[in-house]
C-alpha cells in the first residue's frame, strides 16, 4: 500500500511542469528529504561567492582596507566577488527549478581573507583556507544566515551538504629555515625523525614518543617540541587566528614543509603551504569531531563532502566518519551522506575504491566517471571506456550498492567545466554540436547510476577558459574582463549581465532529466546493467531496474555523428515500452530485443510496461 501511493506520488513529481516549484507544492514531497537515500538526490554545487549577493554590506567580510586586506574585488578572478549565504536563499527557487533536491555549498567557514607573497596575494573567496571552523566567513554572512538557509531548504524538501576540511588550516604557521617565502621543501619522517631536533644527528627531543603509529593519548603527549623538521612559529598577530584555540599550537601539525602528493608527502605535506594538521593525533581527531559534529547538531544539515580526503591518514577517517554518522543519527537524520574528494582525474577505479575499503569513507567523488564520460561524449573515445569503468563497480566497499551513492559530475570548480572539454577534444564542432555534446553528457550523468552533481552555471551555458578561478564564473552580473569576453552556449548572452534565466537548452535539458530521474525509482536506485557498447564511438546503452517492481528503463545513447539502428538486449519479459524522452518503439522486435533509432549525438529513455 505505501508503495504504491509512493509510486503515484513520485509519478505525480515527474509530470509537474518544469520550473517554478514553490514551497507549496514542495511540501508534499513523493519522500521527505530525511527519507530519501543519498542516491535519490541530484546535487547542484556552488560556490557562494560566486553564485548571488544578497547583502552588499557584507562584501568587504567586516574589513577595513585595500582588496589585500578586505579580500573583496568583484573584477579579479582570484578575489572574494560578494557572493553570500542570503543570496544562495534568495536563489533557491531557481535552484529547486532546475530539478536539484540537494546543494553542496563550497566551504563557508570564516577564511584568512588574504594569502600569498608579496606581488601573488589572492583570497579565501573559495573557503579552503579557514582560520576559524566554528562561524560563517563574514564575507559570507552569520551562522544565523545559514541556519536561515538549510531551514528554508529543509521547507522545500530540498537537502544541504556542507563542504568540510580536516587536511589543513589555512596558512599561518611559518618556518624559520623558509623566511622571506623561501621554498620550504618537504623533509622526510626518515631524515627527520619526530624525536631528533633538524635530523637524524640532531639533539634528541620528544624522549618517549613511540612514534605516529602509536595513535594513544600517552603517546601523543610526550611530543612537546615541534621543531622535528623545521621550527615552527606563529607571525606577530597571528597567534590567536584559529578557532577553536588548540588549532593554534603547532604541535598539532606536520611542519615538514610543502607536498609534492608523490610520496608520503601527500598526507604529511603542507597543501600549498597551508598547515597541515597531525591528524594522527588522538586530540586532532577528537578536535575535528567536536567541530564537525556541532554543525550536525545545530544546523541539523544532510551530509559532508569532504575535501582534500585523500591527503589524510585512514585511521582518521576510520574514527570521523563512524563519529558523524552517529551524531546525524542522533539528531534524526538517518541518510547523512559523507562523500570524500579524490582527486584523481583518470579512470582508476582501484585507487577510488580503496578510499572506501581502506579509509571506510562512505563514498567519494566519481572522478572515474567524469573521465569516461570527457573521453567518450568530449574526446571521441570508444563507448567501450564506460562499459570498462562501470564493470569496476564491484571494487568498492559494498560493491554496486555503494557505486549508487558515488557524487558523479561532469567538471568542477578544481578541472574546469564540461563544456570547456567538449570545446578542447572537439575543436572543429559547430556550436550546435558543442550543445548536443554538452547536453548529451548530461543526460549521462542525469540517467546512469551515482548521484547527479551539476556544477553550478553549466546549465546557463558557462564555458570556463581554464581550471580553478577560470572555471568560478559569477552568477551574478559578472565585472571580471576574462569571464565576460567569453561566449555562452545556446544564448547570446555573456555573465556580465546575471544568468538566472530558465530558457537556455541546456537548462531545460537538465530540469526536464532531473524530473525523469527522481519520478523512476530505477534510475535513482536501481542495479544498472550494461547492454551495448563499442570499440569506437556509437552506441551505448544500459538497463535499469526499479528495486521494489522489476520494471525495466532503457536508456541508449549515441556519442557518433552519424545516425544508429541497432537491435538491444532487454529482458524477455519486458515487452512492451514507452518514452520518457525521445523516440521508443512501442514493442520489442522479439523477446529480449528492442529496436532503437537514435539521431546524431541523441538519447532515448524507453519504460518497459
Ligand atoms: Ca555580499
Ligand atoms: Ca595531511
Amino acid at each position: 500500500m505505501i508503495r504504491r501511493s509512493l509510486l503515484a506520488a513520485l509519478l505525480a513529481t515527474a509530470i509537474a511542469p518544469p520550473a517554478r516549484r514553490g514551497p507549496a507544492r514542495a511540501a508534499t514531497p513523493a519522500l521527505s528529504y530525511r527519507d530519501r537515500l543519498p542516491e535519490d538526490e541530484v546535487i547542484y554545487f556552488v560556490l557562494p561567492d560566486r553564485f548571488e549577493n544578497g547583502d552588499p554590506k557584507n562584501d568587504t567580510g567586516k574589513l577595513k582596507g585595500d582588496r589585500l586586506v578586505t579580500g573583496f574585488d568583484p573584477t579579479a578572478k582570484g578575489f572574494y566577488h560578494g557572493g553570500d549565504i542570503k543570496g544562495l536563499l534568495k536563489r533557491i527557487d531557481y535552484i529547486q527549478a532546475l530539478g536539484a533536491t540537494a546543494i553542496w555549498v563550497g566551504p563557508i567557514f570564516k577564511n584568512k581573507a588574504v594569502q600569498g607573497s608579496k606581488g601573488n596575494e589572492t583570497a579565501g573567496y573559495h573557503g579552503y583556507w579557514i582560520t576559524d571552523f566554528t562561524q560563517v566567513d563574514p564575507h559570507f554572512g552569520t551562522n544565523a544566515d545559514f541556519k536561515a538557509l538549510v531551514d528554508a531548504a529543509h521547507a522545500r524538501g530540498m537537502k544541504v551538504y556542507m563542504d568540510i576540511i580536516a587536511n589543513h588550516t589555512a596558512d599561518v604557521i611559518k618556518y624559520r629555515e623558509c623566511e622571506a617565502d623561501k621554498p620550504c621543501a618537504y623533509r622526510t619522517r626518515a631524515d627527520y625523525p619526530y624525536t631528533r631536533k633538524g635530523g637524524v644527528n640532531g639533539p634528541a627531543i620528544n624522549p618517549g614518543f613511540l612514534g605516529d603509529g602509536v595513535a594513544t593519548p600517552e603517546n601523543f603527549a610526550k611530543l612537546t617540541d615541534p621543531s622535528w623538521a623545521y621550527t615552527p612559529y606563529l607571525p606577530k598577530g597571528e597567534e590567536k587566528a584559529k578557532v577553536p584555540a588548540w588549532l593554534n599550537d603547532p604541535i598539532y601539525y606536520h611542519n615538514r614543509g610543502d607536498s609534492t602528493f608523490s610520496t608520503e608527502d601527500s598526507l604529511l605535506g603542507d597543501f600549498g603551504g597551508l598547515d597541515d594538521l597531525m591528524t594522527e593525533n588522538p586530540r586532532v581527531i577528537a578536535g575535528m569531531i567536536d567541530i564537525y559534529g556541532k554543525w550536525i547538531d545545530d544546523f541539523g544539515i544532510d551530509g559532508y563532502r569532504i575535501d582534500t580526503a585523500q591527503h589524510v591518514d585512514p585511521a582518521f577517517w576510520q574514527a570521523f566518519v563512524p563519529a558523524m554518522l552517529a551524531r546525524a543519527k542522533a539528531k534524526g537524520i538517518p541518510n547523512f551522506h559523507i562523500f570524500g574528494e579524490v582527486f584523481t582525474g583518470d579512470l582508476d577505479v582501484a585507487r577510488l575504491a580503496a578510499h572506501t575499503r581502506v579509509d571506510k569513507l562512505p563514498a567519494v567523488l566519481d572522478f572515474a566517471f567524469e573521465r569516461a564520460v570527457a573521453d567518450t561524449v568530449a574526446r571521441g573515445a570508444p563507448t567501450s571506456e564506460l562499459f570498462h569503468m562501470f564493470f569496476g563497480d564491484p571494487a568498492y566497499e559494498n560493491g554496486e550498492a555503494t557505486a549508487r551513492t558515488l557524487p558523479t559530475f561532469l567538471g568542477n570548480h578544481d578541472m574546469g567545466r564540461f563544456s570547456m572539454f567538449v570545446k578542447a577534444g572537439m575543436p572543429q564542432a559547430s556550436d550546435d554540436e558543442v550543445l548536443k555534446r554538452v547536453i548529451l553528457g548530461h543526460a549521462m550523468l542525469l540517467t546512469l547510476r551515482g548521484v547527479p552533481t551539476i556544477y553550478y552555471g553549466d546549465e546557463q551555458g558557462f564555458v570556463s577558459k581554464g581550471n580553478d578561478q577560470l572555471a568560478r564564473e559569477d552568477m551574478f552580473a559578472s565585472k571580471v574582463a576574462v569571464y565576460n569576453d567569453t561566449r555562452l552556449l545556446g544564448t547570446t548572452k555573456t555573465s556580465a549581465t546575471p544568468s538566472f534565466g530558465t530558457e537556455n537548452p541546456i537548462f531545460k535539458a537538465i530540469a526536464e532529466l532531473a524530473r525523469i530521474r527522481t519520478g523512476h525509482r530505477a534510475l535513482t536506485r536501481g542495479r544498472q546493467v550494461p547492454r551495448a557498447w563499442g570499440d569506437k564511438p556509437g552506441l551505448f546503452a544500459v538497463s535499469r531496474f526499479d528495486p521494489e517492481t522489476g520494471k525495466e528503463i532503457l536508456i541508449a545513447f549515441n556519442t557518433s555523428t552519424a545516425p544508429i539502428t541497432a537491435n538491444v538486449l532487454v529482458d524477455d519479459a519486458s515487452t512492451a515500452f514507452t518514452a520518457l524522452h525521445g523516440a521508443c518503439e512501442a514493442k520489442a522486435a522479439a523477446p529480449g530485443s528492442l529496436k532503437v533509432s537514435l539521431a546524431p549525438l541523441d538519447f532515448i529513455i524507453c519504460e518497459a510496461q
